[in-house]
């Protein structure tokens, strides 16, 4: 009996030892796979390789479309999953990032349109300020209250200044944040603004037409903001042919990212992506 129950004893703490350890491998694996997405961004900067992101809206996906999608991206190459919308109804957030962990080694950046869209299975969030509007409740306020949440989910947190740019028509994202865009021809406060977004110590600016835009950003207020800064520039917002996702490369943006055009045609993702990585070939 006394030869049972120690027996038991040990068998539990050999159970609890191993579960820790496994835990212990789990976080270390998890912390080292999470460090490296604004080392891989920065480091393809520096050698001039363009990344290309395709943009997930966990609204519009289901595990049936969503897996040849995966397909495809891993086909394509693509650089960088970014899943978010301005708005997400669904309850598919962390089913859709978990489906995309499962099927595949692309990272998977959190691009949140409100502080609940935080899922710990990503490998990272960008941690979004909108530093083209003046509403304060989107430049710190809603940091403020989820902060416990964002820090305790683990995930790899990336500063990011964001550059609503006037796309030709009020987007989704310029009706929820209620600020002003700034507009598609003032290059100079695109420059300014990117400029002290960078000096406030922000690691990436996004610099984004809006989903759907009429009119992607212009080549020209791309160099001029790439011109000014050293963190990588993600460039969004109404790029619907491959061309223009090449010419936004060409004058200087890092990350680029679509989403409605992949979702109309799918089979995009792969001239996108070609489009964005002859850009490094020929540097
Ligand atoms: C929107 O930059 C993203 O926030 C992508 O825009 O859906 O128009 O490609 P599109």
């Amino acid at each position: 009996m006394y030869e049972f129950a120690a027996l038991t004893v040990l068998f539990k703490s050999y159970i609890s030892i191993r579960t820790n350890f496994y835990t212990f491998l789990h976080e270390n694996n998890r912390a080292e796979m999470t460090k490296g997405i604004y080392h891989s961004l920065t480091a393809r900067k520096q050698q001039h390789k363009k990344s290309f992101a395709v943009l997930i809206d966990p609204d519009k996906v289901n595990d049936r479309n969503l897996e040849p999608l995966i397909e495809l991206a891993i086909s394509a190459n693509v650089d960088y999953l970014l899943v978010g919308g301005s708005l997400v109804i669904s309850n598919y957030l962390d089913d859709c990032v978990q489906l995309i962990k499962r099927s595949c080694n692309i990272p998977v950046i959190l691009f949140p349109g409100s502080p609940n869209q935080v899922s710990k299975y990503a490998d990272a969030l960008l941690y979004l300020s909108l530093i083209s509007g003046r509403n304060a409740d989107l430049l710190i306020g809603q940091h403020v209250v989820s902060a416990p949440v964002v820090k305790q989910s683990g995930l790899e947190i990336l500063p990011t200044g964001y550059m609503v740019i006037d796309g030709g028509a009020p987007t989704t994202v310029s009706y929820i944040s209620n600020a002003l865009p700034i507009p598609a021809d003032k290059n100079e406060i695109a420059v300014c603004t990117a400029m002290a977004g960078e000096m406030l110590g922000m690691k990436l600016i996004y610099m984004d037409a809006g989903s759907g835009a009429k009119r992607a950003i212009t080549e020209e207020m791309i160099a001029k903001v790439a011109a000014v800064i050293e963190v990588p520039l993600i460039i969004g917002g109404g790029i619907i042919e491959p061309e223009k996702a090449y010419l936004n490369c060409k004058a200087g943006a890092d990350v680029i990212v679509v989403g409605n055009a992949i979702e109309k045609n799918p089979e995009l993702i792969k001239e996108m992506a070609a489009a964005v990585h002859s850009v490094a070939v020929q540097v």
